[in-house]
């Protein structure tokens, strides 16, 4: 059985859980919080050259990077496949997946993600509002005005879920988790799209199954009760 190291919260881990379920891999997760000291396994510089979570072991192979993952896992099992067979798709798609994972996340998810529950409930060092304000007025129009331009009627590299749209919609997930509302009025056809991705049902079953811990950690998910519940 595959494991993944992470948390299901986490915006890489939930992808990489999500594109094990989609191809039906047996995986069990080990739970790693980076952020948390001393809660990482013994060896886990070795299996995670930078520190962060996702980490796939199987069997003796072990490979960190969700991006890495995905792309291992496609050929691991390459049935249902989460990359578009047309080259300009597939393209595409690997563009989403970086933009997601190196801008929407890095530069949005990330720094709310720390000022708001890393710092004020781990670390006991006060939210930097005024960071928190920056972000929302200054790099979101930016970064879900571009989302929002490149979604459309399907999902966003053709008729079928990629990776892409997994990675996308990660962001959006733990975004909402942590009290940021996605606005629909400004962003509707990401919220449509967003909408599209949760109702895969690889990825519902996914957030189904991390919702024990949003509710420890009292993080909001109203916005999942249409498809939930
Ligand atoms: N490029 C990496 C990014 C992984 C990443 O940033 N993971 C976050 C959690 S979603 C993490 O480990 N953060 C802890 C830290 O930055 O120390 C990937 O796609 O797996």
């Amino acid at each position: 059985m595959l494991k993944i190291h992470g948390v299901p919260i986490s915006v890489h881990t939930r992808k990489v859980i999500v594109a094990a379920r989609l191809k039906k891999l047996p995986f069990e997760v080990v739970p790693v919080v980076p952020v948390i000291p001393d809660n990482q396994p013994a060896n886990w510089r070795e299996l995670s050259p930078t520190g962060k979570i996702p980490v796939l072991q199987d069997g003796d192979y072990t490979l960190a990077d969700s991006a890495a993952i995905c792309a291992y896992l496609e050929r691991r099992q390459p049935e249902p496949p989460l990359y578009p067979s047309d080259e300009r798709r597939y393209g595409h798609a690997l563009w989403l997946e970086q933009y997601a994972g190196g801008t929407v996340f890095r530069d949005v998810v990330h720094v709310l993600f720390h000022e708001v529950v890393v710092n004020p409930k781990i670390k006991g060092i006060a939210t930097d509002q005024s960071r928190v304000d920056q972000v929302l007025t200054c790099v979101v129009p930016d970064v879900f005005g571009y989302l929002d331009a490149v979604s459309g009627e399907a999902f966003l590299a053709g008729d079928a879920p990629s990776v892409a749209d997994l990675a996308v919609a990660s962001n959006l997930v733990t975004l909402q988790y942590i009290g940021f509302a996605l606005e629909r009025e400004r962003y509707p056809k990401l919220a449509n799209l967003f909408d599209r991705v949760i109702r895969i049902p690889a990825m519902t079953d996914a957030l189904r199954a991390e919702q024990p811990v949003v509710q420890q950690m009292n993080l909001k998910s109203e916005f999942l009760n249409a498809v939930l519940n």
